[in-house]
């Protein structure tokens, strides 16, 4: 055993939105000369999240795994909230003692735990306990970190005017995460409670890159700005990896866009938690065909995917999903690949919720978004992709579920989308920055580096 080697342990939360930075990472880890612990969850809300992990084990025989077994859901939180991802960060939290045994290593002792932002306030008192440097990653924008992190310092009544922070952008109310405008929500009382334990952790590491969002890096980095605020460490874009892949036997949609112009496709998909309504959802097919794009399109009914199994003639009606067919598309009710897709040059365009994995991953490839922000952090990091000129968001749609908006109006927007030329060069140039920043010598190399350096200590 290298006694310089760095041995880190990962803790991850509920949702592939959370599970997949952490297993980026922690092949960036290994793929750094790290040694990794994973502390996977039993049980995973999503079949998703168990074949992704399964997967990373494989791919990686050298990590270690340790199991870490969840106590029942607390029935008195059951009514506390209908998203059963939101659910499980809960019962991990509640299940956080149970953790100290697993980070204990007598022979290869721990340099650094790493966990998930949502269980921060949990984590923290236990790495405290068995004095381990300790570091969150924080699954969003910076710009959603900015807020994150002068949230212990703004009081509630301030929520009705939008937040003005000395050295960074303002933060229109319109944009805040709805549950956090209500401070007895159980969102809001544990978002409070991470912002306010994770000024006690070593650093913060976040998905994001300079060119991307330098200013706000820079603002929440200088000690002025947000007094008390651990290093914010970007080192993204984290990049997709082998072990994600899957075998879609005959039916990969690559044979579909194989068959399609460079950049004439539009990518629709609200990520691995968000289901449309039904209404809204025939307004988008509908839009779809309107904007007069080719498009491959995943449909999500049901939050978790497990009980995703209605067809899709009854979800879009028969009608719909004739026209969708008659003009050659594509729609998919299957978790697709979708760095695969977005890699592809067939793809010119991504109609996304927002969800801050999604985005980075159209940044890495270069691929123009048109964001309709669902719900959570989502308006946060819509503006973010807006600033950046990576894309265009649509404000007076709202939060999905406030409106129903048309299939008209949506199929214009996405025509205006992809024949848009300033957003397709901005992209362009987005995308070489990415690759620049985990290049040799980028931003984020050089600070992961440093990073694992610090822990060699
Ligand atoms: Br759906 C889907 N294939 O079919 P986000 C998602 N993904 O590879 P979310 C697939 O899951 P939150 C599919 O590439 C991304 O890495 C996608 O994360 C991948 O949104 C991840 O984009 C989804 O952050 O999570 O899942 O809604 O909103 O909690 O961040």
């Amino acid at each position: 055993l290298d006694s310089q080697q760095p041995h880190v342990a990962l803790i991850p939360s509920a949702g592939m939105g959370h599970l997949t930075p952490f297993l980026r990472l922690a092949a960036s880890l290994v793929n750094h000369q790290c040694r990794v612990t994973l502390i996977t969850t039993h049980p995973t809300v999503s079949l998703s999240e168990s074949r992704f992990i399964s997967s990373f084990l494989s791919s990686f025989p050298q990590v270690t795994e340790k199991q870490f077994h969840l106590l029942p859901l607390d029935p008195t939180l059951s009514n506390k909230s209908d998203d059963p991802f939101f659910l499980q960060w809960q019962i991990i939290r509640h299940s956080a003692h149970l953790l100290s045994p697993l980070l204990v290593s007598p022979v290869s002792p721990l340099s650094a735990v790493i966990s998930d932002v949502t269980l921060s306030s949990a984590i923290t008192p236990i790495t405290t306990d068995l004095d381990l440097p300790n570091y969150i990653l924080f699954t969003s924008s910076a710009r959603m970190c900015s807020l994150f992190a002068c949230f212990p310092n703004i009081s509630v009544d301030q929520f009705s005017d939008d937040i003005e922070i000395p050295g960074l952008p303002t933060i229109p109310i319109s944009l805040i995460p709805p549950a956090l405008l209500n401070s007895k929500s159980l969102f809001a009382t544990i978002f409070l409670q991470n912002a306010q334990e994770v000024m006690k952790s070593n650093g913060v590491l976040i998905n994001t890159f300079e060119a991307l969002e330098g200013d706000i890096l820079h603002a929440i980095n200088d000690r002025e700005v947000l007094d008390g605020f651990p290093p914010l460490y970007a080192i993204g874009p984290f990049l997709p990896c082998e072990f994600e892949k899957r075998d879609h036997g005959g039916n990969s949609p690559l044979k579909w866009l194989d068959d399609q112009p460079d950049g004439s496709v539009v990518y629709v998909s609200f990520g691995s938690r968000t289901a449309l309504s039904r209404e809204q959802m025939k307004e988008l097919g509908n839009g779809l065909v309107s904007s007069g794009f080719k498009f491959l399109w995943v449909v999500k009914d049901k939050k978790v995917d497990k009980d995703d199994e209605e067809s899709l003639d009854n979800l879009i009606g028969n009608e719909l999903m004739e026209r969708i067919q008659d003009h050659g598309n594509l729609v998919i009710r299957n978790w697709v690949d979708q760095d695969e897709i977005l890699s592809h040059k067939a793809v010119g365009g991504f109609v996304g919720h927002g969800g801050w994995n999604s985005m980075v991953e159209a940044a890495w490839h270069g691929v123009r978004l048109l964001v309709w922000p669902q719900f959570g952090d989502q308006k946060m990091n819509a503006e973010t992709v807006e600033r950046s000129g990576l894309g265009m968001w649509v404000k007076s749609w709202g939060w999905g579920e406030q409106v129903v908006v048309k299939g008209d109006e949506i199929g214009e927007e996405i025509k205006e989308m992809m024949e848009n030329n300033l957003l397709k060069s901005q992209a362009t140039l987005i995308r070489e920055e990415a690759r620049k920043a985990v290049g040799d010598g980028g931003s984020s190399e050089r600070t992961l580096k440093g990073l694992i350096q610090k822990w060699k200590i």
